[in-house]
């Protein structure tokens, strides 16, 4: 495994970013012919996906949802176990944390603003008091993210109070909602409390956003999890074993099943 291009210092920086904002971006992270090759990857299964469930659309008209395989190009220890963004993970949601999720959120031609929402409800909502982080997305694009191709809108800092209290200080201006403009390699962490939405994408070119979940290791979230092979799991590192312990080991992947993370916004 490569050794990662950050020192300590800078390391914690980027964690006190996520602390602090809500998120923090490592600029040109990911080699961009392995994201190239991602993207040809995807291209049929998004097909697929949309004339498999291109009535359901619950995430608002033409945005989709997609798992990706956990094996060929998408199993890549490169991408998963990338030294940095595990660095960044394990002090935010613990030394033994999990991988969760692997999937895309993809905006196209004809899909409109979200209601910002945010992607975990809080841990103790009677409270009203959040929490550390529990639950992080790593994001990066398959294409380039322009003004024009549905921006991910992100409100700096709300991840750490109420939803109602993030509403009003977007309503009053307080607070921005920042459109994230990235290049292909670049990588966004995020605590997925911060509140955001997709905005539209207004060219005929599909915006793959792909998704990493890395949360506590006590944190179970029904809604997502990745078939592990048994093939591509003979094969992984001891970390690896360790980071997707608690997902279903399977003996070949089910290529027909519908998406289950539906229930997405909170
Ligand atoms: O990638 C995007 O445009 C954001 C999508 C999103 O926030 C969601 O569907 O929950």
């Amino acid at each position: 495994m490569d050794r990662g291009r950050y020192t300590r210092a800078e390391i914690e920086a980027f964690v006190q970013a996520v602390l602090t904002d809500g998120f923090c971006v490592l600029p040109d992270h990911f080699d961009r012919s392995k994201l190239a090759s991602w993207g040809e990857a995807f291209a049929p299964l998004l097909e697929r996906h949309v004339q498999q469930e291109g009535s359901l659309q619950n995430r608002g008209a033409e945005r989709y949802y997609v798992t990706l395989p956990f094996d060929l190009t998408f199993a890549d220890p490169a991408v998963f176990e990338d030294e940095d963004i595990l660095a960044i993970v394990k002090v935010l949601v613990g030394d033994d944390a999990v991988m969760c999720q692997l999937a895309t959120d993809t905006p196209l031609f004809g899909s409109d603003y979200q209601d910002i929402h945010r992607d975990a409800p809080p841990l103790f909502p009677e409270t009203g008091e959040e929490t550390l982080p529990f639950q992080l997305a790593v994001n990066f694009p398959l294409v380039d993210v322009t003004t024009a191709n549905g921006p991910f809108e992100v409100a700096r800092g709300t991840h750490m109070m109420s939803k109602e209290e993030a509403l009003r200080r977007i309503e009053s201006g307080e607070v921005k909602l920042e459109p994230l403009l990235l290049r292909i390699g670049d990588v966004v962490i995020r605590d997925v409390r911060g509140l955001h939405r997709g905005t539209p994408n207004r060219t005929k070119t599909p915006r793959p956003m792909v998704v990493i979940g890395y949360s506590r290791r006590w944190l179970f979230r029904p809604e997502v999890s990745i078939q592990i092979p048994r093939a591509v799991r003979e094969k992984l590192s001891e970390q690896a074993r360790f980071l997707l312990r608690f997902n279903p080991v399977v003996d070949s992947l089910d290529e027909e099943g519908i998406e289950t993370y539906q229930s997405f916004a909170y």
